[in-house]
């Protein structure tokens, strides 16, 4: 039998319409004559109700045998409804069971496990209402940042994820056995998106990216999925445009989603975007130092600075032009060793960075000896600078920390379907 309807088309639209749904049984409810079950699928829940005289009798055996979570397949006629909710029931003719489940390992329905449980149940605990808010928002999210892309004119593209150098600093490496050799899982495909503006001229990438981070901390993993976008002709103001048009359509999304967010207990940063401001990392400095926070001039702000931030600035800001020893090799410096480089910040987590980038083979060399990396081992990537290399520039946007950003979420294993960290690889 077909799914003809999920269970959030059932709407008072379809009164007296035969719809076919499937999904599982959330909750059973018997009142003699009267019983009820709630159908839940991805997009929520429905009420099935079943009444003596009008529900057929073969309804009442299988409902006599149901569980929760047993999967079900049910055909019934759609009926508007004063008292059930979202005003509709469905009264069905036919349930047939494809298969029953046990009783569950973890309480999905009223209590909230302790979070190890929940991720070690993790398939399990995805049935959870808000996961599967987070997560169908999530593809919504993805979507709006590939038509971005594709209205950009970018091409989205696929490097390897086996590689021989770092790019983001040797030491979060994870060393592969690659038959007689060691290689390594790649942190960012950096050098390669970099390389392919030179002949696709604008491309992105959305893939994970490997940083083997010993610490444990609410905002890293040591798996991430990561959107990359690397364009020919275009400097870090340039991109940062680009990243404000993906947040528009972002924040828009969002509000669209708003309704069953918040049913599910989620607080959505929802704020109109007009401009999004792009602050002097010099200028945070000063208005840390207002709100009695003493940083250095080449520290890195924490979190807790971030959101300190948000006074002036909002719950979305860029940091622009930080000190070039606090950026990797390949960002292109400006005067006073400064840097053509921006972090995206929102909700005080850092969610994006990207930088206007080298496109001259000495320079590049001289950044990578001034870090003490061997540009002889770069040379597959520097011969490409040799050959036509154009000015460029681009960002890394990490996926499930703009999920938990976005989300108000405490942590971003809340944004991650089966997170990888240093104490978990399964499931
Ligand atoms: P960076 O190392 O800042 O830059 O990474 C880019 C973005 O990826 C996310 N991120 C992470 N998310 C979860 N867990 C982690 N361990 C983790 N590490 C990073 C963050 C971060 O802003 N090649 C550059 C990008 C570029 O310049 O284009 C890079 O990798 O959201």
């Amino acid at each position: 039998p077909k799914k003809t309807h999920w269970t959030s088309d059932i709407t008072t639209d379809l009164h007296g319409r035969e719809v076919t749904l499937a999904g599982w049984v959330w909750e059973l409810r018997d009142l003699g004559k009267v019983k009820f079950i709630v159908l839940r699928d991805r997009e929520g829940f429905v009420q099935l109700t079943l009444k003596v005289g009008k529900t057929p009798e073969h309804v009442f055996r299988v409902f006599s045998e149901l569980n929760r979570e047993d999967v079900i397949v049910v055909k019934g006629v759609v009926e508007t409804s004063k008292i059930a909710k979202r005003g509709v029931e469905v009264f069905p003719t036919d349930i047939t069971i494809l298969n029953k489940a046990k009783p569950l390992p973890l309480d999905i329905w009223s209590e909230t496990p302790d979070l190890a449980t929940r991720l070690k149940w993790r398939s399990i605990d995805l049935k959870r209402p808000r996961n599967l808010a987070v997560f169908s928002l999530a593809s919504k999210i993805l979507r709006e940042i590939r038509e971005t892309l594709y209205g950009e004119r970018f091409v989205e593209v696929f490097t390897p994820k086996i590689i021989v150098t770092s790019t983001e600093g040797g030491a979060e490496l994870f060393p592969v056995l690659y038959f007689e050799r060691v290689a390594y899982l790649s942190q960012s495909p950096q050098l390669y998106k970099e390389q392919l503006t030179a002949s696709l001229e604008r491309v992105f990438e959305i893939g994970p990216a490997f940083r083997a981070e010993k610490h444990n901390t609410d905002y890293h993993l040591n798996e991430f999925i990561s959107v990359d976008a690397e364009a020919a002709f275009m400097n870090y103001h340039d991109v940062m445009d680009i990243l404000e048009k993906i947040m528009k359509r972002v924040v828009l999304v969002l509000s669209e989603n708003v309704a069953r967010l918040r049913e599910v207990g989620l607080m959505p940063v929802v704020t109109e975007l007009d401009k999004i401001p792009r602050v002097e990392y010099d200028e945070a400095i000063e208005k840390l130092g207002q709100l009695g926070y003493s940083v250095k001039w080449g520290d890195d702000f924490t979190v807790e600075m971030q959101k300190a931030l948000m006074r002036f600035y909002g719950s979305v800001y860029f940091i622009i032009d930080f000190p070039a020893s606090l950026r990797p090799f390949y960002t292109k410096r400006k005067e006073n060793d400064r840097s053509e480089s921006y972090d995206l910040i929102i909700n005080g987590i850092e969610v994006a960075s990207g930088a206007t980038r080298i496109h001259k083979r000495d320079e590049l060399e001289e950044e990578m000896r001034k870090r003490g990396l061997d540009p002889k081992l770069f040379e597959s990537h520097l011969a490409v600078f040799d050959y036509g290399m154009p000015p460029h520039a681009g960002f890394g946007l990490g996926f499930n920390r703009l999920l938990t950003a976005l989300l108000g979420l405490d942590n971003v294993r809340h944004a991650t379907l089966y997170p990888r960290d240093r104490y978990r690889v399964e499931p």
